[in-house]
């Protein structure tokens, strides 16, 4: 069976109207499993978004790239599926990640495909009109057959490529044999004939870590940094900042984007606004068989923008273009947190967004969201300004067994300190986090109680002021 339109996605949105689980304003595809987010590119007025999907189920597998446009990167309109695997055209079993760069006037996907585990040739298609709907794959595939010496053939894929000068360059993912991850250096004229190049950079990362998926390279005022994915089992997205001489990466400052199993293989794109934009796959936070019953799984982070501060560590924070969606806005007044008092309801909602700011020369704001009412389900999300700690935790989202909570704690660079800006989005199981206007927290929550909507703050060992306070419902995006 070949699925070559998606049958009337509206209808399947529609069909999942009831679902209290599934994001609202976040892209997720009609139904079924999403990854990777893929070949993002603006073309002929559109930005366009291609992803890692199955569309036959709601678990991974039989990767096809499906395919969505937007006027502004916020509402999305369903595309037929783009790739699709093919018997002995290198992508068998699977259209595994890559990129789309705009070559001579023609967007051509270069991409990584999946014909066994020691089998990830990378391969092009071409676009052959003008909204990127139709492909032909290259009769020149594959492009690059196999990995280099050293490199163990089945840790080599997702291609990234940009343009230097009157070349293509690109980096791969890949893990040598000795244990070390890599992102691999190439150069071609053509996107057909490639140079390897040696390693952009390589490093033993940590005994875990046998090889990095999905790096991105590009730059950022003067310098560049790489973002790469920790493989095997999802642990987390890293960055290094640092200069490029055109053949090799000398980094200077590294961090974590976010370090846990649910935000995972990013893709940047610079856009033509000037703007360096980040999605990334957010997955979800509970079972093979709850994804299955849901008949659906993966969302998209809402899109980033990114920039470095002062000491060169990547921040970001969610596109301007998110005050499109906002609503009713909530009458709110700026409560004096003490400890001991009763937390302060703020509002009822699974669909909002919220920013604040607080100040205390110590002490803990505590946030709960999707709270039930007598609080045996709820979502923290909470910073200790003492220590410049401030965590996201979701072990008490949900009475649920199917789920997977967990909490995740972050120091914010330079510690302790007495005002720190907060800024949430929850839509339904989805829950993003920034501290200090630059560093995220990602997180997953299925509350099973339909009245688990209250947000409420309240302080612990010592008094917390909140200012700056604002909250909208959100527009739903389809
Ligand atoms: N997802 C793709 C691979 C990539 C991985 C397969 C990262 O190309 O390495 O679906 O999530």
């Amino acid at each position: 069976m070949t699925i070559d339109f998606l049958e009337d996605p509206l209808a399947s949105r529609r069909a999942m109207a009831g679902d209290r689980d599934r994001p609202q304003f976040h892209f997720l595809p009609p139904r079924n499993w999403m990854n990777d987010p893929n070949g993002l590119i603006y073309w002929n007025d559109r930005y366009h978004l291609f992803y890692q999907y199955n569309p036959y189920g709601a678990n991974w597998g039989f990767i096809h790239w499906g395919h969505a446009i937007s006027k502004d990167l916020v509402h999305w309109q369903d595309q037929p599926i783009a790739l699709r695997p093919q018997d002995g055209a290198g992508d068998d079993l699977g259209c595994f990640s890559g990129c789309i760069v705009a070559a001579g006037g023609q967007p051509t996907a270069v991409y990584t495909g999946f014909a066994g585990m020691n089998a990830f040739p990378i391969l092009i298609a071409r676009s052959v009109d003008a909204d990127l709907v139709r492909w032909e794959k290259g009769e020149q595939n594959p492009v690059i057959a196999a990995p280099p010496e050293g490199v163990d053939p089945s840790i080599f894929r997702d291609p990234y490529v940009w343009r230097r000068g009157n070349r293509w360059q690109a980096v791969i993912g890949a893990g040598f044999k000795d244990g070390t991850s890599a992102a691999l250096l190439y150069e071609s004229a053509d996107l057909i004939s490639w140079d390897y190049l040696g390693p952009l950079f390589a490093t033993q990362f940590s005994e875990d870590v046998s090889m990095w998926e999905c790096p991105n390279f590009f730059p950022m005022g003067d310098k560049y940094v790489l973002l790469v994915s920790l493989h095997p089992d999802i642990q987390g997205v890293y960055y290094y900042t640092g200069t490029y001489d055109g053949r090799r990466f000398t980094p200077e400052t590294e961090g974590y984007v976010e370090q846990n199993q649910i935000f995972y293989a990013p893709q940047v794109r610079a856009y033509p606004d000037g703007r360096t934009v980040m999605l990334a796959w957010v997955r979800e936070g509970r079972t093979d068989e709850a994804q299955d019953a849901a008949g659906w799984s993966g969302v998209q982070c809402f899109p980033r923008e990114l920039a470095l501060d002062g000491a060169g560590r990547l921040i970001s924070k969610p596109i301007v273009e998110i005050a499109q969606l906002r609503g009713k806005r909530h009458p709110l007044q700026e409560p004096l947190l003490r400890p001991g008092e009763p937390p302060v309801e703020l509002f009822i909602s699974r669909q909002f967004e919220l920013k604040l700011t607080v100040t205390g020369v110590r002490g803990k704001l505590v946030m709960d969201v999707l709270a039930s009412p007598d609080g045996r389900e709820r979502t923290q999300i909470g910073c200790d300004l003492g220590k410049g700690e401030v965590w996201l935790d979701t072990t008490r989202s949900s009475r649920s067994e199917d789920v997977f909570g967990v909490c995740q704690r972050t120091q914010l660079p330079g510690g302790k300190r007495e005002t720190l800006s907060i800024h949430v989005l929850v839509d339904h199981s989805m829950i993003e986090v920034w501290f200090d206007a630059g560093y995220s927290l990602t997180g997953r929550a299925y509350p099973v109680a339909a009245e688990a909507r209250a947000v409420r703050l309240s302080a612990a060992d010592g008094q917390i002021s909140v200012r700056d306070l604002s909250a909208w419902e959100m527009d739903a995006i389809w």
